[in-house]
């Protein structure tokens, strides 16, 4: 922010000719001492995400999603969420201080930087997560019993969350949340949105489990075949981080 609001003020100052000669020089010089210290990390209204590690190896979930397709989202779509986000920050001084949490509760519809990028660096943070390698391949204990609550069935579940995954049109995200009633509810969200935006989706709640199907997350080795980029990501779901989100 102190950046472009220096810039902003550079560029009046260029513009005004009535200034003295040597103070268009002196201002001038000041842009170039700025781009020698790209980073600010001391002020105090810094917001700065950072890209979370994979914590696995991009050809960790191979066959069932790529190396190439793990890589690409990663590195370029995640982290590009995360670059525009800060970017996006450095306008809306009201988040200063607040997590992304806090950021997804308070951000409304019309804030399309900070709800666009900032849940693509929110909903990304949780796909990693729950996709990571594991052993534990079924929902067991709580997070068992109140799927069963919810749905009936862990099948009745699967079933609910292939449809929301497979039927959102577009680009966009399925969840597995815990409703305001505490209660287990399966949604679809369009673009970067997701159950945490309560000032814009229509179903608020905390995510513990969500399916990326913009075409970046498949299209490498699915084309078009969504429904099997789905089946594939519900065979990867790690159930210990799934419970640990229900849990926490
Ligand atoms: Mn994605």
């Amino acid at each position: 922010m102190k950046k472009r609001q220096f810039l902003k003020l550079t560029g009046i100052m260029g513009a005004g000719v009535v200034v003295a000669p040597f103070m268009a020089c002196s201002e001038a010089s000041k842009p170039e001492e700025k781009t020698g210290t790209p980073e600010e990390p001391t002020a105090p209204e810094a917001i700065e995400f950072t890209l979370p590690a994979l914590g696995y190896g991009f050809d960790a979930l191979a066959p069932k999603i790529d190396a190439m397709t793990m890589e690409i989202h990663h590195g370029k779509h995640h982290a590009g969420y995360v670059r525009k986000l800060n970017a996006a920050l450095m306008d809306a001084p009201q988040y200063a201080g607040m997590s992304l949490e806090e950021i997804m509760a308070a951000v409304s519809a019309d804030e399309t930087g900070v709800r666009n990028n900032g849940g693509g660096h929110f909903n990304h943070s949780l796909y990693w997560q729950v996709i990571s390698p594991s052993e534990a391949k079924a929902p067991t204990g709580d997070l068992l019993n109140a799927i069963n609550e919810a749905f009936g069935s862990v099948e009745a579940f699967s079933e609910a969350f292939f449809t929301a995954a497979k039927t959102r049109f577009g680009s966009g995200w399925a969840w597995l949340s815990v409703g305001t009633d505490g209660k287990l509810f399966v949604s679809s969200t369009p673009n970067q949105d997701n159950p945490m935006m309560k000032g814009i989706v229509d179903a608020p709640g905390t995510p513990i489990l969500g399916i990326d199907v913009w075409e970046h997350a498949y299209y490498l080795n699915y084309q078009n075949m969504r429904g099997d980029y789905i089946n594939a990501f519900m065979e990867l779901i790690n159930w210990d981080v799934v419970a640990k989100n229900f849990a926490g």
